[in-house]
Parts: C-alpha cells; structure tokens; sequence
C-alpha cells in the first residue's frame, strides 16, 4: 500500500481492520463529545470513507475489530479523574439525549448506524483510551495470527494515537488511513499525523482510503 512515509507491506491474511470508537457519543449531537464542548459535525466527514474500506475489507474476508470506548452501569471502572476531566458540563455517566454519558448498554454507547458490525465482527469494550488496556484485543489478534492493522477511527490524537502506540509496542505494524480518522481540531489531526510517520515511521505508517482501496482490491 502506498503509504509515508514508506510503502506499507501487508499479508491480508494476517490483518484486520481496526475501527476505533466510531459511537454516536463521539460523531452525533446530544452525546459525550458534544458535552466537551466540541462541534461534533466534523468528524463525520471520516464516515463516507471509512465505509469504503469497511465494505472492502468485508467483501476479501478481512477480520474487522470495532471498538468503543465505555464503562460499566455503575462506573466503577472508570476513574474519578477520567470522570473529571475537562470540567465538562454533563459528565461520563450523566444523562444525554441518547442515554448516559458513555455508559455501555446506552444507544449513545453504540456504534453509528452506517458503520455497524455485522457478525462474525469484533467488538471491543474498553474503558480507556487505548483499546489494548483493560481488553482482550490482544490474545484476538494473536489467535487469529494478526501481525498487521489498518487503523480508521476517532478522535486521531486520542483514542487512534494511543491504541496505535500500544498496538507498536505489542508488535504490530499499524498504518493510520489519514481521511478516516477525525479530530475535533484540526490542529491536531495534522499534528497527530504526523507524529506517527514521523522518524521513519517511529510508530506506524499513515496512507489513505484511495490508496487502501487499491491495495485491498490488488
Ligand atoms: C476521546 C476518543 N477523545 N475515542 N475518546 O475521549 O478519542
């Protein structure tokens, strides 16, 4: 796959497609990103193009993992930092438009409609930002002799940077496709791309939903 900042080598056999916490709590109005204060509009321009690569890689049997990021009923997996951070104006557990904020089980929690797993799919609770912490990603991967990632997903310099560190860390090759990931400032989309081609690639590689697209069909 063409990719930065060198080409991106890849068996489809050993990879899967790892979509990060595409939630309405993330991309619609009402849920938990909007509570931060964010227009939430932005970030689904990721969607249109993640869907491509999502039907491609259904369509040659890849092994697709979503995740989302959330915690339990009564929060007690979720850190009283974590809740108080950002001082938002409703916090992670409180009521919104589509349940409770980032709760599991609230429709907020879920995935978006026009990215929903099929079956066969992974999917991931996680509680934190990264989607190796606290999860069985990991053994998932391995069991299914995964040695490779395309990472699409939300927010780029959060929840996609942090698991592709800990995804190089464990290592797997991750290459980031740069029109599907979103940040709510897009200060930080360039910037968290470029911090992981940067240096050779000192945490994975970033290319594009064209370029995956042509890979994926080769
Ligand atoms: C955030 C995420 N930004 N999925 N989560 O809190 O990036």
């Amino acid at each position: 796959m063409r990719a930065e900042p060198y080409d991106f080598e890849f068996d489809p056999k050993a990879t899967a497609l790892l979509i990060i916490d595409m939630q309405r709590d993330f991309v619609e109005p009402g849920g938990f990103g909007e509570a931060l204060g964010n227009d939430v509009s932005i970030l689904r321009k990721a969607i249109a193009p993640i869907k491509t690569v999502l039907e491609a890689c259904r369509k040659i049997g890849m092994l697709v993992v979503h995740t989302r990021e959330g915690h339990r009923a009564d929060l007690s997996d979720c850190p009283p930092s974590k809740m108080a951070r950002g001082r938002p104006r409703r916090k992670i557990g409180d009521d919104g438009s589509m349940g409770r904020l980032l709760v599991r089980g609230a429709q907020g929690h879920d995935i978006i409609p026009e990215l929903y797993p099929v079956a066969g799919e992974v999917v991931i609770d996680k509680p934190g930002k990264g989607a190796f912490y606290a999860t069985d990603l990991e053994p998932i991967l391995r069991n299914a002799r995964i040695r490779t990632l395309i990472v699409c997903g939300v927010t780029t310099e959060v929840c996609v940077n942090t698991s592709v560190r800990e995804a190089n860390d464990r290592g797997f090759d991750c290459v980031v496709l740069d029109d599907c990931v979103g940040s709510y400032c897009p200060e930080f989309q360039r910037a968290g791309l470029a911090m992981i081609k940067a240096q050779g690639g000192i945490f994975g590689w970033v290319s594009s939903s064209k370029d995956a697209l042509k890979a994926l069909a080769a």
